[in-house]
């Protein structure tokens, strides 16, 4: 029998490949030149869409594909896909939550410590030999004690403030609702902003986001704070994100998205308290393969009449 076509919309590794080919016949969309003309050639033969992210799925791609009665997600984002055209064609779509988890905390620390700590001006310090011809670099920022406000503790933001549980910081959160949790909540980010020194953003994209961190929340915040986004560009009013750090408000920023990635706006990199990343914070070969094993195991389940591991609700 034949096996059934995947649509592949974004570039998956080797090993993912590899175990899908075994199981559907791949369709890779991001090869396609044109991709209007490969989604009129190749749809007819879709049976499943495997996308990510930061790529999604919209109407037309649905319904250039009119067989495809599951999206699975390799990301735990839905935020780029369409849900209620995927609602309205009966199209169940899955995502990567829980797996990916701890490693994007960890970049949200990994990113708080670089800036805070100067890691890369210091690690730039070394090569170039200023050390050497000038002595000690500039004093850094303390982390440990802190204040941080998390906005957003959902699964991925309680893990960042189990980190910062270790780092004995004050612990507060801005969210939809107050959850059981030992930490001081605050109705909205711009609420918290004033009384943090750590910003960390971890709430999920989407139209219910976009914009939450917004003109009020980067103005009220502490000066000297040091801003961290490991959730969405989407989430934050980057134009001004860009002013305070141009006027010097925020301290510094640790950044791992952005609006319009991959080409993002470039005076980022002119900010040499920015430290930047590709969206890289759930980017380890060890969670890399369990959302790709978990990917795999929706689709298998969708085609198998099982239930999903893990639809979205
Ligand atoms: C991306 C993410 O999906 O999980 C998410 O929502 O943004 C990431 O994990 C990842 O870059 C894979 O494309």
């Amino acid at each position: 029998m034949d096996k059934p076509g995947l649509l592949v919309v974004g570039v998956l590794p080797d090993w993912d490949l590899t175990a899908l080919a075994q199981r559907f016949t791949l369709h890779l969309l991001y090869e396609a030149p044109d991709r209007a003309a490969f989604l009129a050639q190749h749809g007819p033969a879709i049976r499943a869409i495997a996308t990510k992210g930061e790529l999604g799925a919209d109407a037309a791609m649905m319904d250039a594909c009119p067989g495809a009665k599951i999206i699975a997600c390799y990301g735990v984002g839905v935020d780029a896909i369409d849900l209620p055209a995927a609602l309205a064609r009966g199209i169940a779509v899955t995502n990567t939550p829980d797996v990916l988890t701890e490693d994007v905390a960890d970049m949200a620390f990994a990113l708080l410590l670089a800036t805070a700590r100067a890691i890369p001006e210091g690690d730039a310090y070394v090569r170039t030999g200023t050390w050497a011809r000038q002595g000690p670099m500039r004093l850094a920022t303390r982390v440990w004690g802190k204040r941080i406000g998390i906005v957003g503790l959902g699964r991925i933001g309680r893990a960042i403030a189990r980190r910062a549980e270790g780092f004995g910081m004050d612990i507060s959160y801005s969210g939809r609702t107050r959850k059981d949790v030992p930490y001081a909540f605050h109705a909205s980010p711009a609420a918290m902003a004033p009384l943090v020194d750590i910003f960390m953003i971890s709430a999920a994209g989407g139209a219910g986001t976009a914009g939450l961190v917004d003109r009020a929340a980067i103005e009220a915040l502490a000066p000297g704070a040091i801003f961290v986004n490991v959730s969405r560009g989407s989430v934050v009013d980057e134009a001004t994100l860009v002013a305070a750090l141009r006027s010097g408000r925020i301290a510094a920023a640790g950044l791992d998205v952005f609006h319009n990635e991959p080409a993002i706006d470039p005076v980022f990199a002119t900010f040499p308290n920015v430290v930047l990343s590709p969206h890289q914070a759930s980017g380890t070969v060890e969670t890399r393969k369990a959302m790709g094993a978990l990917m795999l195991a929706n689709l298998e389940a969708h085609f198998g009449g099982k239930p999903l591991p893990t639809p979205v609700a």
